[in-house]
């Protein structure tokens, strides 16, 4: 079944101000603190262009007992049939779960039980008008997509599991979907051929972590400071909106999982 206009078109978004323990997320490598300061900013201006694109922006207060709650894409999935609590794949963000799901359910949001086993991070989940797709990951395990994809194929959706390239963090780290067939990716995860019913425009080399960017209605939100990329979108036919995302990008994360969209 195709599930036209789920994949970009919205009018409502969550997102989780940043707290002072942001200074603690989580980061593969170290590249350097984040700064509180810097990141709401950066945060506040990410709530405005989703403003500008036409969403109706719901902002949680800050969760200081977990460093990454801003990332809250990592913990639920909504769809139009209701929202699914996911099991975030790394120790200090399970929690996270029970936070978003309590927000939810007072956002009146109808929330399916939790996923019964294993683990997925939401930044794992890719969703296309045609199919669902879950990259296996660090984060996300076989069984958290076999509890996943039951949930989803009883809803009607296809669903297929596909790979995350090694040493990155998440599926959609190295991918954004453009339109219902058109997908930007880094040249090392196209090259796995996960996307082949669909078009795919290759993310500049030395530019991966464009790769990390959104469409959202009319725009695609992308990261400063790739411009091949900003170039490449713009002369594809895509609005480019550029937002600085350096502290976010201090902790692997990027504009994708700074909100739940729907
Ligand atoms: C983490 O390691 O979980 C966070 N520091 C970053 C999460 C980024 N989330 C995402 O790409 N969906």
């Amino acid at each position: 079944m195709s599930h036209a206009n789920i994949s970009f078109r919205f009018s409502n978004a969550i997102v989780c101000q940043p707290g002072q323990s942001v200074a603690r997320g989580l980061c593969a490598e170290n590249r350097g603190q984040p700064d509180f300061r810097k990141f709401r900013q950066e945060h506040a201006s990410y709530i405005d262009a989703l403003e500008q694109a036409g969403l109706k922006v719901e902002v949680l207060p800050p969760q200081e007992q977990f460093p990454d709650s801003v990332f809250v894409e990592d913990a639920a999935l909504c769809l139009p049939q209701g929202s699914i609590i996911l099991r975030p794949g790394t120790p200090s963000r399970l929690g996270e779960a029970d936070i978003m799901a309590a927000s939810l359910a007072r956002l009146g949001h109808e929330t399916h039980p939790v996923l019964s086993d294993g683990f997925v991070d939401g930044g794992d989940i890719l969703v296309t008008d045609s199919v669902i797709l879950v990259g296996l990951s660090e984060r996300t395990d076989r069984n958290g997509y076999e509890s996943l994809k039951q949930i989803l194929s009883d809803w009607g959706y296809r669903v297929r599991a596909v790979h995350t390239p090694e040493h990155v963090l998440h599926f959609k780290s190295d991918c954004c979907l453009l339109d219902s067939e058109t997908i930007l990716a880094t040249s090392r995860l196209a090259e796995s051929e996960c996307f082949s019913s669909f078009k795919i425009l290759t993310v500049p080399e030395g530019e991966e972590a464009a790769a990390n960017s959104i469409r959202v209605n009319d725009v695609v939100l992308t990261p400063d400071g790739f411009p091949a990329t900003a170039e490449l979108l713009a002369r594809e036919g895509y609005s480019p909106v550029i937002l600085g995302v350096t502290q976010a990008a201090l902790l692997d994360g990027g504009l994708s999982c700074m909100s739940l969209r729907f």
